[in-house]
């Protein structure tokens, strides 16, 4: 059976409603994701990057899966091709359109995590600084999200995922930020084809094989259908 690894960013979701991080519009309250999507920045300012979180929970839970999402679903269940969703987001509209097998790499505003002693647990829907771990009691808790200088979550899963492939697929990401951005390159070297989804060409635009460019909720569905229909 066909192996399908697709790497998914914020572009995805822009139909669903929410922001993304670097087009026009998408920055945050006047600020860059550099400077709150770090540990630092949570050291500084706990209480503004907790917002941040906040508001983006709130937002991802009110939005709903777009007809990209829900074509990824139908491409897995078809059960035609071994497909592995590796997500930039941290959302949860992949798992809410009915995909299965999502590794969330920059993790999920579903979760809280101790900074402390590393216990993890389910977000709830408003986080603050003073909150006392549910395990050590400490009041070190963060979104489990990985920020600029973290490693991403499951790498070992997704190069080995990405070894294997026989096509990858990029859907709405900019390819600004690695190790994802080199994930095209790490596919190409062991074999796979290599395919671009998004609205504009990313930094990386060059690396892949083929491109259609246009709208998530347009271009992932026609490509699915095609892909089903072969
Ligand atoms: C549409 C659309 C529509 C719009 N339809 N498309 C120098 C060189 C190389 C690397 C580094 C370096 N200095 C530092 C680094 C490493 C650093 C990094 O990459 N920095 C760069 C800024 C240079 N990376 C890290 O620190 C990572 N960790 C790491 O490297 O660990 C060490 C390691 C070593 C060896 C192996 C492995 C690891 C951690 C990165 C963590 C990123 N975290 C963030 C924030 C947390 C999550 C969150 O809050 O949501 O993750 S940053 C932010 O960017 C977020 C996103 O997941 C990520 C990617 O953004 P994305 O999804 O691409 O969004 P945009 O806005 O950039 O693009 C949107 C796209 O959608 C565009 O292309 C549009 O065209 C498209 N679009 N509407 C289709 N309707």
């Amino acid at each position: 059976m066909e192996k399908i690894v697709i790497l998914t960013g914020a572009g995805i979701s822009a139909e669903s409603g929410l922001r993304t991080f670097r087009d026009a519009g998408g920055l945050w309250e006047g600020y860059r994701i550099e400077e709150v999507a770090t540990p630092e920045a949570f050291a500084r300012d706990p209480a503004l990057v907790h917002d941040f979180y906040n508001m983006r929970r709130a937002a991802a839970a009110a939005a709903r899966p777009n007809a990209a999402h829900a074509a990824l679903a139908r491409l897995e269940a078809a059960g035609r091709h071994e497909v592995l969703i590796v997500t930039q987001n941290v959302d949860d509209l992949h798992e809410r359109a009915g995909s299965v097998h999502v590794i969330h790499m920059h993790g999920s505003l579903a979760g809280a995590l101790c900074a402390a002693c590393g216990y993890r647990w389910a977000a709830p829907a408003v986080m603050a600084p003073q909150d006392p771990c549910p395990a050590c009691a400490r009041p070190a808790t963060r979104p489990d999200i990985v920020w600029f200088g973290e490693m991403p979550y499951q790498m070992d899963r997704i190069w080995q995922a990405l070894r294997q492939a026989d096509l990858f697929v990029s859907i709405g990401t900019s390819g600004n930020v690695y190790p994802a951005a080199a994930f095209v390159q790490d596919a190409a070297r062991a074999g796979a084809r290599t395919l671009e989804l998004n609205l504009e060409p990313s930094l990386g635009a060059r690396d892949f094989d083929e491109a259609r460019i246009g709208p998530a909720s347009r271009i992932v569905p026609d490509w699915v259908d095609t892909l089903l229909r072969a």
